[in-house]
């Protein structure tokens, strides 16, 4: 029999640690960040001149260069690096001197969890965080799973779990829904992930759980478990985002993007 899905309502130490041990499915905190906001906000990442393509799906553009578009390359590594932190202020900068929905965010975190919360050290480097992602309508992101282990060298993070966290602030009229199969992929399915955008939704059956946030609202979900995004009809669809770090209750947790 499987478990009957379980969505927390409010971002607490309680619910943070159902989700890493899968008790919980999904947080989804409704009206996190104001509307009237969330809406000025999206139009200035849309309009932001530095807004940048994804290699592969030009239909998928970002603000802020993810670990994901690393790829393995010393190279990309060090210019991720090297742009952290002028990034994270390039974004900031957006609204300033009002509070990014993921500022907000990493507040709340370092406040709920006893431990705290900082930013992730990636290779001995501080990581960038608060990628700001805009899917023009038809596009979508194919099913996969993140788990920052697989992007390094080593094979190895330290990390036990991790969290995706998405702010939505421009959601389409229908469609762009996010996608939970609950499940993780199998041996296989993870390492053709390292040269693939993503898995085939032939080979998964139906997701267990659809969300469908509205702007503003905060969505926190295991992001070693398999998801996917859904093609967006008549709108754009904006949102910022970063993974969450876990290395064990009594210790800080971690964010980058
Ligand atoms: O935009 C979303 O709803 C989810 C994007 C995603 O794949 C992630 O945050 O890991
Ligand atoms: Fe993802």
């Amino acid at each position: 029999m499987l478990k009957p899905i379980e969505i927390a309502r409010e971002l607490t130490e309680d619910s943070l640690r159902g989700l890493i041990n899968r008790s919980i499915d999904v947080i989804h905190v409704p009206g996190f960040y104001p509307r009237d906001l969330s809406a000025e906000f999206s139009d200035k990442v849309a309009g932001h001149g530095e807004l940048e393509a994804y290699k592969v799906q030009n239909a998928l553009k970002r603000l802020g260069m993810g670990y994901v578009d690393v790829g393995g390359d010393e190279e990309n590594a060090e210019r991720y690096h090297s742009v952290a932190q002028q990034s994270i202020w390039a974004i900031r900068d957006l609204v300033y001197p009002r509070m990014t929905p993921l500022d907000q965010f990493r507040l709340l975190l370092e406040e709920v969890w006893t431990p705290g919360a900082s930013i992730q050290v990636i290779e001995g480097k501080k990581s960038f965080v608060g990628t700001c992602r805009v899917i023009e309508p038809g596009a979508n992101m194919l099913p996969h799973n993140d788990r920052l282990a697989r992007m390094l060298k080593d094979g190895n993070s330290g990390l036990t779990g991790q969290l995706a966290v998405n702010i939505y602030l421009d959601m389409p009229p229908s469609g762009g829904d996010l996608e939970l199969w609950l499940s993780e992929p199998d041996a296989e399915q993870d390492k053709r992930q390292k040269t693939t955008d993503g898995l085939d939704r032939s080979e998964l059956g139906e997701p267990r759980l659809v969300v469908s946030p509205g702007n503003g609202d905060l969505v926190l979900f295991n992001s070693l478990l398999i998801h996917c995004v859904s093609p967006g009809v008549g709108g754009r669809r904006v949102t910022m985002s970063c993974f969450v770090g876990y290395s064990g209750d009594d210790q800080p947790l971690t964010y980058w993007s």
